[in-house]
């Protein structure tokens, strides 16, 4: 019986001192497995004395029960904190400063066409597009564009057949946007456009945002406003522009607007009221109906708000360019 007490407590400080599972399980083969030490002392039944069996068996038997019962217990705890362990390995710091991963950005051009239309968008007018494929009838007849104009020649246009050109300007849309609609007309329409020009100031492929608007009693003093709401929101208060006379066919008084830039005027539009022979070939009466028109050229507005100096720069596709706005 003091065998059996020894082996218990020799037992019992074994399981307590196990670190892990794995141990614990030696542990348990050593006392319990089939030829453990607990498992072998029934061998020794059969010296004792018939009365002394039963006692010792109980003996054995209440000593493999309390080590089994200590064992689990024990298994309990260790797998208990295994698993803490292996859940604090997994655990992930949210605070830890993430993968940046570079998505790009908006198109200088693209970002200031957004900008000009919410600026024309919350003075109400609305936003159309045109086909970049024109016919001249669209491009340059029914805005009152004689066939001497040199617009209309070969070595300033692109022409896939006589009738057949890519748009030299958006003015186009508004001849289209008139004879799908009645007035009163407020568009605008950014586009792109193609002539034949290249230098630090001039694109063979550039882009412009029409605008038009078609009402009674529209005079020079709604241009105005609209011109320099645009050209202060655009530019800040400070900006300086500058309103000279010109000549479109399609409108008429015609001015050109200019902005200060660097030390010199660059003209950012052109604009004016609808000529009478616009309306007319359009069907709306010019007795009734009045409008002003304008064409900007928006790779200008980036370049006086950017202080870029070459315009060729927006279609070089220098993605060290690019990131700078
Ligand atoms: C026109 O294209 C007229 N359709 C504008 C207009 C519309 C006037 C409605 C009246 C009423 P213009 O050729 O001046 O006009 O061009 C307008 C603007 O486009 C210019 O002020 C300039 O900012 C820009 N622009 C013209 N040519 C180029 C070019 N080759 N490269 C870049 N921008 C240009």
């Amino acid at each position: 019986m003091d065998e059996i007490t020894k082996i218990v407590q020799q037992a019992l400080e074994e399981i307590q001192n196990c670190e892990n599972s794995s141990e614990l399980n030696s542990v348990r083969v050593k006392y319990l497995g089939k030829k453990g030490i607990v498992t072998s002392l029934m061998k020794k039944l059969k010296e004792l004395a018939p009365e002394e069996r039963p006692i010792f068996g109980a003996a054995v038997n209440k000593a493999k029960n309390e080590l089994l019962k200590k064992i689990n217990e024990k298994l309990d705890e260790l797998s208990q904190r295994e698993k803490e362990k292996k859940y604090a390995a997994m655990a992930v710091d949210v605070t830890l400063p993430g993968a940046r991963k570079d998505i790009g950005h908006f198109h200088i051009l693209t970002q200031i066409q957004k900008e000009l239309e919410d600026i024309f968008i919350s003075m109400g007018f609305s936003v159309v597009e045109g086909p970049e494929v024109e016919d001249t009838w669209h491009n340059f007849d029914a805005l009152n564009t004689p066939e001497w104009h040199p617009a209309r020649d070969v070595q300033d246009s692109f022409y896939f057949t006589d009738k057949i050109l890519l748009r030299t300007h958006t003015s186009p849309v508004q001849i289209r946007t008139m004879l799908n609609t009645q007035p009163p007309i407020a568009i605008i329409s950014p586009g792109r456009v193609y002539r034949r020009d290249y230098d630090a100031t001039h694109l063979p492929m550039f882009t412009q945002m029409e605008g038009l608007f078609v009402d009674k009693n529209v005079t020079v003093k709604h241009l105005k406003y609209c011109l320099e709401e645009m050209v202060t929101r655009v530019f800040g208060k400070d900006a300086k522009i500058r309103l000279k006379p010109s000549f479109f066919p399609f409108t008429e008084p015609s001015f050109e607007v200019d902005v200060w830039f660097g030390n010199d005027w660059l003209e950012i539009l052109g604009a004016g009221m609808v000529d009478p022979n616009v309306f007319k070939s359009v069907g709306y009466d010019p007795e009734i109906w009045s409008g002003f028109a304008f064409g900007l050229g928006l790779e200008r507005i980036a370049m006086v708000k950017y202080g870029i100096k070459d315009i060729r720069d927006f279609i070089r596709n220098d993605v060290k360019f690019l990131e700078n706005y």
